[in-house]
């Protein structure tokens, strides 16, 4: 890799740090102070936070849009090229968003070895490959308007099932491992399907897929319980998704997307059961206010995304076997930069990471044995009190990226320059 590939200048990097490296020291060494009163490192903490990333939605990277409107903006990439540099960009500044998770046929090229290369030289690679049977494309055989895996109709389902494995083959190219299948497949009127037996052609129609999965690789169900099946969907909640993950197969895990649950369901406790089954294989983080909504990471429960990450370190520490999350963003940015949005996204993640390994785990255990509900309940809260922006901040300077994502990114004018370079975007409604 050659730091000239790189689409913002390192010097600018460099120079935006310097302003403000005095500061973050400061801050850094106060919380360090304070960290210490109570026996934690913080350069153990800043060690650990430096080693975590969560990977980009090649899709994330344009503008969203919901079912009535799309607000494109100048300079939004239209082809995976585009996406790819963008995705550079903020993993460039965040230092922690190394990979991207493709979406076929969305990104579909002709010449995956060299898109591989594309993205190696700008200090990227791939995550999981995800699917896509919830749309039709042009020129498509047999219509997904019937379900895909699960269709009444069975040359559909071979239709998914060799789209799905199709993915992989991609993937393989792509060095990824696992992939990510998320179904619309579903009904929007009581009777409009058998739910037993739409259930029974999609565990069918999975086992094949399961079948062409090669050596280490891993196939992660998605579930999300409405839309666009607003009455009933085949893999609608975590119960379906771990029975058919088990029913798989080893190499199947289930995959908890943040916004794809009913209001105010217990997603933390979700995370524990899947992992007490060794079933946790993958994360979509994301907020939302009243449904899947798609918003921004942390923007509306940080709280929730705290104690999420609380039980990702219990996971840790008391490993199942092959414990080993697939940790992505998928969000939909309808009114910000993406870019932005992203950076910031990975930074509320971390943040929620950085606290949660705050938590004083022998305290809250003992508390927990001793059923002191306030102390347990204290030992989570002044974890998650404590600022520990200095610890992000330093580990950013640290790994050559910026100390204030944002202004750094604004000072490149990135986004301007591309405005000149790129051909518009389209305007339209739809979800990517
Ligand atoms: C879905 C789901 C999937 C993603 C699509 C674009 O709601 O979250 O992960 O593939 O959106
Ligand atoms: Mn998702
Ligand atoms: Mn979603």
């Amino acid at each position: 890799m050659t730091i000239s590939t790189l689409p913002i200048s390192t010097e600018l990097i460099a120079e935006h740090n310097a302003a403000l490296m005095a500061s973050v020291d400061e801050d850094y060494d106060a919380l360090g102070r304070k960290l210490s009163r109570t026996g934690v490192d913080i350069d153990v903490v800043k060690n650990k936070v430096a080693e975590f990333t969560v990977a980009v939605p090649s899709w994330g990277a344009g503008r969203g849009g919901t079912r009535f409107a799309k607000f494109p903006i100048p300079g939004e990439p239209t082809n995976i090229h585009e996406k790819l540099e963008d995705c550079a960009v903020i993993n460039q500044l965040s230092q922690a968003t190394p990979r991207v998770s493709p979406h076929f046929p969305w990104d579909k090229v002709d010449d995956y070895s060299a898109l591989r290369e594309e993205a190696a030289s700008l200090g990227l690679g791939f995550d999981a490959v995800n699917s896509n049977t919830f749309q039709d494309q042009l020129g498509q055989a047999h219509s997904y308007s019937t379900g895909s895996l699960s269709s009444t109709d069975a040359a559909t389902r071979a239709q998914a099932v060799e789209h799905n494995i199709e993915c992989i083959e991609i993937g393989q190219k792509l060095g990824s491992t696992d992939l990510t299948v998320w179904v619309g497949d579903g009904t929007n009127f009581p009777g409009q399907q058998d739910l037993g037996r739409s259930l029974d052609r999609y565990l069918d129609s999975a086992a094949e897929v399961y079948a062409a999965l090669p050596g280490t690789w891993r196939m992660l169900l998605e579930h999300k319980m409405f839309e666009p099946a607003f009455y009933s969907s085949v893999i609608s909640d975590w119960g379906s998704s771990i029975l058919a993950a088990q029913s798989l197969g080893d190499k199947c895990k289930c995959l908890v997307d943040l916004g794809h649950h009913a209001p105010n369901v217990n997603i933390e406790q979700i995370v524990a059961r899947l992992h007490r089954f060794g079933k946790l294989g993958g994360f979509h983080f994301n907020d939302s206010k009243y449904g899947d909504d798609d918003l921004d990471s942390g923007s509306i429960n940080p709280h929730q995304l705290f104690l999420v990450f609380n039980e990702l370190i219990e996971a840790e520490l008391h490993p199942r076997e092959g414990f080993n999350p697939a940790y992505m963003i998928d969000q939909s940015h309808n009114v910000t930069d993406p870019i932005e949005s992203m950076m910031a996204s990975a930074d509320a993640i971390l943040t929620a990471y950085t606290k949660a390994i705050l938590v004083d785990r022998q305290g809250l255990t003992a508390a927990q044995e001793a059923n002191d509900t306030m102390l347990a309940f204290q030992a989570l809260r002044s974890a998650y009190k404590t600022d520990t922006s200095p610890i992000l901040a330093k580990v950013r300077q640290e790994k050559g990226g910026a100390i204030d994502m944002i202004q750094a990114y604004r000072t490149s004018k990135y986004r301007e320059r591309k405005s000149q370079a790129r051909k518009p975007v389209g305007l339209g409604s739809g979800i990517v």
